[in-house]
């Protein structure tokens, strides 16, 4: 593998970005390595800048369920462009996006466009607050909500990665507001409720969690916080933003027969362009301004190229067989990789959900976010380097998750299984 070219840019890019990246997980620091610059990308293919060409199960962290570079969103994409890239003012497309997300998830009745899962998250935990004139929340371990303020205690992610406890620069009594459970664990969250009467204002979580490695819910887990949080008048938020139009067209609450009061979504939602959205009842979403007093706003929301690709991905996502050809592929890598395993003796644990899903190393069960820690990551940044040697370009981060999309082939799939087998033996030849 040739890295000559990323090595010089990385070099170039750490004089004037901090630590040479935009968002952390991407200097592959969790890995112990220095990481490739991407050229380009076509379907479930990606180029660095030397030339070497990769399996892609990073997907850009989630939203290139069709793969890159899809024929229909570029043509989109570029349609929009032509009549102008920004006008900070309303458009039919926002609209139809809006009626869009209003159909596809029940629980959703208004829906407002923003541009990260960031502020998607950062409105509706403020709408919550607003809703029920309380100030606490709860979240889980691990489970990571964007990087607003109170969102970055116990998180998952690239917090996870480099071992933080919270941010520096958060203060300490709004860091005290938000309080933390384990996840997959119903009496921890009761025993909130109980110490904490009518104060909650809201709990958010990450219906199957994927910030801290994929980690599905047990059976009754989201009931359960669904039950409470009605009982207790707390606002039900559900992090979609990697499960919304993944783990099914509407989301994993359509999966779990659970309303969320508020739903935040993200990534496929803004068909691979910086758009994503918060929604949910009508009686809360309508506090925000400019009918209620709850305050959001921003230049680039709805953005008009966004919403085009955004239309684009939905309407091939609503044909019929879509969700079964990713779990086809999906579960045949999964099945695939437990063989390479068995075969090379190596003890690792697969959560999958749909298309995502994570190779944790160890021959526990994984249920939360300590069980996560206890896993190897010796072996796994190990392994990662070997796939990474492999043309195979997962996240570089132990605490993140695989994405499949349906540009994957069967041969992707069985080449990734094949690299994965020799990685596995790799790593049990060269053990000490
Ligand atoms: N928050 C993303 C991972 N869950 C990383 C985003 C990025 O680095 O692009």
């Amino acid at each position: 593998m040739r890295k000559n070219l990323s090595d010089k840019l990385f070099e170039r890019a750490c004089r004037v970005i901090p630590g040479g990246v935009n968002s952390p997980v991407r200097a592959f620091r969790g890995v112990g390595l220095t990481p490739v610059f991407i050229d380009r990308a076509a379907g479930a293919h990606i180029w660095d800048i030397d030339g070497n060409e990769y399996i892609d199960y990073v997907g850009s962290w989630g939203p290139m369920i069709l793969g890159h570079a899809h024929p229909a969103v570029v043509e989109a994409v570029r349609q929009a462009a032509t009549k102008g890239t920004s006008f900070g003012a309303a458009t039919e497309n926002e609209v139809k996006l809006a009626e869009a997300v209003v159909s596809a998830f029940e629980s959703i009745e208004k829906v407002r466009l923003v541009s990260s899962g960031t502020e998607a998250v950062m409105t509706a935990i403020r709408l919550a607050r607003a809703f029920t004139g309380r100030d606490l929340l709860v979240k889980m371990d691990g489970c990571y909500h964007g990087h607003s303020d109170s969102m970055l205690v116990q998180a998952g992610s690239g917090v996870a990665e480099l071992g933080l406890p919270a941010s520096a620069g958060v203060p300490a009594d709004l860091a005290k507001k938000t309080i933390t459970v384990p996840y997959n664990d119903v009496q921890a969250l009761q025993t909130v409720f109980e110490k904490y009467p009518h104060q909650i204002a809201g709990v958010i979580v990450e219906p199957i969690a994927a910030n801290m490695g994929v980690v599905p819910p047990k059976d009754g887990y989201l009931q359960a916080i669904r039950q409470m949080c009605t009982e207790h008048k707390s606002v039900l938020i559900f992090d979609e933003v990697i499960t919304g139009f993944r783990a099914a067209y509407g989301g994993a609450q359509s999966l779990f027969h659970i309303s969320a009061d508020l739903t935040c979504l993200g990534k496929i939602v803004g068909g691979g362009l910086p758009c994503a959205a918060v929604g949910g009842r009508k009686e809360i979403m309508d506090l925000l301004a400019p009918l209620g007093p709850v305050y959001q706003a921003g230049t680039l929301s709805g953005n008009p190229l966004a919403t085009a690709a955004s239309l684009a991905v939905l309407e091939i996502l609503q044909k019929p067989g879509v969700y079964e050809q990713l779990e086809l592929l999906s579960a045949r890598l999964e099945k695939g990789l437990y063989e390479a395993a068995r075969k090379s003796r190596t003890a690792i644990q697969i959560n999958r959900a749909g298309s995502i899903l994570s190779v944790f190393f160890t021959d526990k069960p994984v249920n939360n976010f300590e069980d996560v820690q206890r896993c190897s990551s010796r072996l796994f940044k190990r392994f990662f380097a070997s796939m990474l040697q492999q043309g195979i370009y997962l996240a570089p981060s132990a605490y993140e998750a695989w994405f499949v999309s349906l540009a994957h082939t069967e041969r992707d799939i069985d080449r990734t299984i094949q690299a994965a087998y020799n990685a596995f033996t790799d790593l049990n030849t060269n053990e000490t």
